[in-house]
């Protein structure tokens, strides 16, 4: 039976993957800091794992939380360009040195292979699509250089260390348990939590952005797939998504059509520094993880409405 680890247990992608190990039967160590993670997201499966509260910059703390463990899933992390840009001392700490941290314990305590949520924030501005991973990152946001040297010390702790690590690009990632709270919670949580109340969202811009929107249960799929996969995929990175985008306006009206909600989106002006567009090629991750996408974007959305 595997034993694993994951940082950001008690987060929205985090709280998914110790579900779905502890369905499938392996020992799950959870550890959280909880300045975003809550553990009513884990309040179903919190008498069959171990919880570790504390912080990825913590080296004892990483040391406990990577005893004895084969798996790794680094998923803790200041999940935001917005905070990043507020505060890129504040959030290089915690998305970066946390990484390296994480790296380094994981590496002493012998740990089989280490699995990091990487972001397609890597892509930056970089209008060709779809994104592939042998394109040269242009990270534009402090928070996608902090992912982007994170990965890079992943290539670094598998080529020097020996230690085999995986790095997944993460392309728009929805489902049950993100936060609808913030203006800069994903979309399409922010479009169903409003529409829930009756309020009408906000598309920013025309509607005509397009995003590459993942269904968690993808996600966690990729993972699996990333610890079980053959050794030469140590070092490498790949994208998780679909592999097709919508528009926001086709988001908006969907979720419309399935909540019921007859209100009219109000338009305003584009977000600053926000993508045009953004899709993924899969191949990579198709070929040599054997990744396949599970929940398309309309199942997913049917999933997250019916609380699935
Ligand atoms: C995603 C990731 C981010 C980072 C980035 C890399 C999420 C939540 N964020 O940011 O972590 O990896 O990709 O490029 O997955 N929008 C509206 N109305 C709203 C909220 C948003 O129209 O109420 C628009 C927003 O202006 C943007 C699109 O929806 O054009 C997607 O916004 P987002 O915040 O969900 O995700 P994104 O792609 O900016």
């Amino acid at each position: 039976m595997s034993r694993v680890l994951i940082t950001g247990g008690a987060g929205f992608i985090g709280s998914h993957l110790v579900h779905r190990f502890v369905e499938e039967g392996a020992q799950v160590r959870a550890f959280d800091n909880l300045s975003s993670g809550n553990m009513e997201n884990l309040a179903a499966v919190r008498d069959r794992i171990e919880f570790i509260q504390g912080d990825v910059q913590d080296a004892e703390a990483t040391a406990a939380a990577c005893r004895d463990v084969d798996y790794v899933f680094h998923e803790g992390a200041i999940p935001s360009v917005p905070k990043s840009v507020a505060d890129p001392l504040g959030t290089d700490s915690p998305n970066l040195r946390g990484t390296l941290q994480m790296l380094e314990s994981a590496r002493k305590a012998g740990v089989k292979r280490f699995i990091f949520a990487a972001s397609s924030a890597a892509y930056g501005n970089n209008p060709v699509l779809p994104k592939r991973e042998d394109m040269i990152p242009e990270p534009v946001s402090p928070y996608a250089v902090q992912k982007v040297a994170s990965e890079l010390y992943m290539g670094s702790y598998a080529q020097v260390f020996g230690l085999q690590t995986v790095a997944l690009r993460y392309f728009n990632i929805f489902g049950v348990r993100q936060d609808p709270t913030s203006q800069y919670s994903g979309v399409l949580a922010r479009f169903i939590s409003l529409m829930a109340k009756n309020e009408c969202p906000t598309i920013f811009g025309d509607g005509e952005t397009s995003r590459d929107f993942t269904h968690v249960d993808n996600v966690v799929q990729a993972n699996l797939l990333a610890a079980s996969a053959p050794a030469h995929v140590s070092g490498r990175v790949y994208n998780v998504a679909t592999g097709h985008r919508v528009t926001l306006n086709h988001a908006f009206a969907t979720i419309g059509r399935i909540m019921g909600f007859e209100g009219k989106p109000q338009y305003q002006p584009e977000r600053e520094g926000d993508i045009r567009h953004s899709v993924a090629d899969i191949a990579r991750a198709q070929d040599e993880l054997g990744y396949r996408v599970t929940v398309s974007f309309e199942d997913g959305l049917g999933k997250m409405l019916r609380k699935g």
